[in-house]
């Protein structure tokens, strides 16, 4: 019988196989299963059997390989020509190439004329951490630039300005009560001690073991859906509501006295009480626009705990006085004392070493004050006490300047790590401006973003599934003593490397030794391959690299156990409440007043589901809009006269941007909210349709908060009008 034509072409069946690995998009790193035909993936879902996130899956998870297959990704380095076209490169040509540029840059200009830029998917991979970390010190550069100083830098000011609590922090596993503040865990996956939520299902099971959450968001985000109290406030007005709630819990004696009198400095206590004597819950229920009772409530709510504590996140971090809030946060943890004792157990860590939590406070400190000063009245901050941190860093906002001005150590040349800082830095026009002027601009990156079309280089780098790579750098998010191990499921395109062996890669070609994970690698030596850094890395942990892999959808390790916190060694710290470099800062938060100006709309920030910052903002089976809405209430529609679809006007202090109308009817009427990393390079992006708009552009380069420059992202004022289209 003959056979019908196509039968004897599929007489060799593909070959389909299954792997277990984790999702490197957001912080979740939620278990997948990846579903492979002859290697190439065909499909994602959740993988059930992963016991820290059961299943859960967000678009973005399951359409990761849209993003590694997507059609514009750069399969080979690229070197821009003269004309402005990019003509692709071998790696290894183009590695050398661009270390013997910068070699040239610092030996006529000395290395702080060379800056690095870090961003999300450059802190995403724990194994780049080692590897940057050596090859500044290399470098000998002071210019190193991070996203968190646009993100929740006030998170490094308040605990060195305040001190802080050598016995770690409460759990919300354990405690009755936890207050979320411009936090948003049940999308963005950022947790902020309050353990990676996945879902509604952690948030459920916290709620029928009886905890209260308070919730202070100006949208009622999917966060908010569970609060028992709900503070719907204007954005940026965090720091009074903080304040008045510290008055309340101090008037009606909720306040921890023994902590109190153990670890804040003497006389603080009275201090701060006075300097909050005008802000009574009815004078911030004017300024925040919710009512005094809600308040009270909540002030009542979490200062009888007994346990639980008050967490941050972007929201609270991007107003107009985010140093204040983060320090009136911390300031409400210290006054009702929510911190382990003397004997508490502190979970465990399961590749990390365990650290001894201490029952002392390490004193406030200002290590920016000390060593390197910028021309612009920066010093280098970090995380404060962290150990092991390697991070000193310098203000994004700073970095233009840094660029353009002329100086000594003006810099020249810059080299982007995952990020998108054309994009992503507030006051798009003056960054776009800036990196221009750049003599080499060199980006690690796998999409033609804003940054990429403006690179010299690009050096292109392999993606999430392409790795092998370990949890270890997200433990601290776990909601328990979770740890992963994950092979690289595909291989990268051929000829590509991780970002941290360009890193190794430029550091040799120009001609620096690295020491990394207590290696040394001269210019020659072999770097090691991935999977033997992957086993550095893990040197040290409690659980062994190999027992890890042992266990292909992770593991809880519920039987190591954690360390139990020490009495004192040196119980002569304390906590200043209201150190005297604060007060100007303090005063001017208490003095603000959103009712006061005539614009009629605040704007908020926030973060979408389809998205991961711009990674994903133009894949239609992710982003159901290749644009970012700007969300209203239908009753704010309704006053300016558009509805859902039709273009408004945005317009602030500084700039003006086009958006198109979404709704929103959990958000607070008179506050508008778009999300960030939408739109495109100045001048390029006539149709907001196709690529949204840049809300970076409406917030100047106003370096606003001391210390670290954070610009105001949120809370800000703006004027709305129709766009009439003919
Ligand atoms: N899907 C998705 N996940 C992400 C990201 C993403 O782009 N998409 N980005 C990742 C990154 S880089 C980060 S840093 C984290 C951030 O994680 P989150 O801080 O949780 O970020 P958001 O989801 O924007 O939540 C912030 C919340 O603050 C509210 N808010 C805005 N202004 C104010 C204010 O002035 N005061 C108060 N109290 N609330 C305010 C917003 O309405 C929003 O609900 O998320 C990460 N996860
Ligand atoms: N107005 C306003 N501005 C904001 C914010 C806001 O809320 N409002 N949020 C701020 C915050 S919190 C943050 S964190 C920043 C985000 O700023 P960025 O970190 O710059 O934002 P992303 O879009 O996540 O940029 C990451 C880049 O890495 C690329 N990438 C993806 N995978 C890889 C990889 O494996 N290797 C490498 N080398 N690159 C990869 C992506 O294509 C993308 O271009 O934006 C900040 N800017
Ligand atoms: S992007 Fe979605 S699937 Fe991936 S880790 Fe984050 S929440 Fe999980
Ligand atoms: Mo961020």
């Amino acid at each position: 019988m003959a056979t019908s034509p196509g039968t004897e072409i599929t007489a060799q069946a593909p070959s389909r196989r299954i792997a277990y690995s984790y999702c490197r998009i957001c912080g979740g790193t939620c278990g997948i299963k990846i579903e492979m035909e002859d290697d190439r993936i065909i499909k994602v879902i959740g993988d059930k059997n992963n016991p820290s996130s059961e299943g859960y899956t967000c678009v973005k998870g399951r359409h990761i390989a849209d993003l590694i297959y997507d059609k514009d990704r750069f399969l080979q380095c690229q070197r821009r020509r003269a004309d402005g076209s990019l003509e692709p490169m071998a790696t290894k040509a183009a590695v050398e190439e661009v270390g013997h540029k910068l070699r040239a840059i610092i030996d006529e200009h000395g290395p702080n004329s060379v800056a690095v830029y870090w961003g999300t998917f450059a802190n995403m991979q724990p194994a780049n951490w080692g590897w940057v970390a050596a090859f500044l010190k290399a470098l000998k550069t002071d210019k190193f630039f991070s996203i968190m100083s646009i993100d929740q830098a006030p998170k490094w000011v308040a605990p060195w300005r305040v001190g802080s609590w050598a016995g770690g922090n409460q759990h919300a596993r354990d405690s009755d009560v936890w207050f979320l503040m411009g936090i948003n865990p049940l999308m963005s996956m950022w947790s902020n001690g309050f353990g990676m939520p996945h879902g509604t299902g952690r948030f459920r099971e916290a709620k029928a073991r009886g905890i209260k959450l308070i919730v202070m968001d100006p949208r009622r985000s999917e966060t908010a859906e569970f609060a028992d109290i709900h503070l719907q406030i204007r954005p940026g007005t965090d720091a009074t509501v903080l304040a008045a709630m510290i008055r309340v819990i101090l008037d009606e004696d909720l306040h921890d006295k023994e902590f109190c009198e153990a670890w804040v400095k003497s006389g603080d206590l009275a201090k701060l009480r006075a300097a909050i004597e005008q802000v009574t819950p009815e004078f911030a229920a004017r300024i925040a626009g919710v009512p005094a009772d809600d308040i009270i409530a909540a002030a009542r709510l979490f200062g009888t705990g007994p346990k639980g504590m008050a967490s941050t996140g972007t929201g609270s971090n991007m107003g107009p006085h985010s140093n204040i809030v983060e320090h009136l946060t911390l300031c409400l943890n210290i006054v009702c004392g929510r911190f382990p004792r003397e004997g508490d157990p502190v979970p465990a860590n399961v590749m990390q070493p365990q650290a001894q939590p201490v029952a002392q406070v390490n004193s406030p400190d200002r290590p920016w004050t000390r060593g390197f000063q910028s021309r612009f009245g920066y010093g280098k901050i970090g995380a404060p006490f962290a150990s092991g941190s390697w991070r000193q860093e310098l203000p994004s906002m700073s970095l233009p300047d840094e660029i353009m001005e002329p100086g000594e150590d003006r810099v020249r040349a810059l080299i982007v790590i995952g990020s998108n800082p054309a994009g992503i830095i507030p006051d798009q026009e003056r960054t776009v401006r800036a990196l221009k002027q750049l003599e080499l601009l060199v980006t690690m990156e796998p999409l033609p973003v804003e940054t990429a079309r403006l690179a010299h280089y690009i050096l292109a780098p392999s993606m999430w599934l392409e790795r092998p790579e370990h949890t270890s750098g997200f433990e601290y998010m776990y909601d328990g003593p979770f740890a992963q191990y994950t092979p690289a499921v595909i291989d990268p395109p051929p000829g590509l490397w991780h970002d941290w062996q360009y890193i190794g890669g430029l550091a040799q070609a120009m001609g620096l030794t690295l020491e990394v994970n207590g290696r040394t690698y001269a210019p020659g030596d072999p770097l090691p391959s991935a999977e033997e850094y992957q086993k550095h890395m893990a040197e040290g942990g409690r659980v062994p690299l190999d027992e890890i892999k042992t266990y292909p959808h992770g593991h809880m390790f519920d039987d190591l156990e954690g360390a139990i916190v020490a009495p004192a060694n040196d119980a002569s710290g304390r906590f200043e409440l209201l150190a005297d470099d604060v007060v100007p800062e303090f005063e001017a938060a208490m003095a603000h007043d959103p009712t006061s100006v005539e614009h009629p709309f605040i704007l908020a920030s926030r973060r979408v589901r389809d998205t991961m910052n711009s990674t994903g903002r133009r894949m239609p089976t992710l982003a159901k809009k290749p644009y970012n809405p700007c969300f209203m209430h239908p009753d704010d529609q309704a006053r300016v006269g558009v509805s859902e679809g039709e273009l408004v006007r945005i317009a602030s202090e500084h700039g003006v941007i086009v958006a198109v109308v979404g709704t929103d009817s959990k958000l607070k009427p008179g506050v508008v909210s778009i999300t960030h990393a939408y739109g495109d390079l100045p001048g390029q992006d006539n149709d907001p349709r196709k690529f949204g708009a840049n809300v970076g552009r409406l917030i100047p380069n106003d370096h606003l908060q001391k210390v670290v420059g954070m610009p105001r992202m949120t809370g800000f004022q703006v004027s709305l009008e129709p766009v009439r289209e003919v």
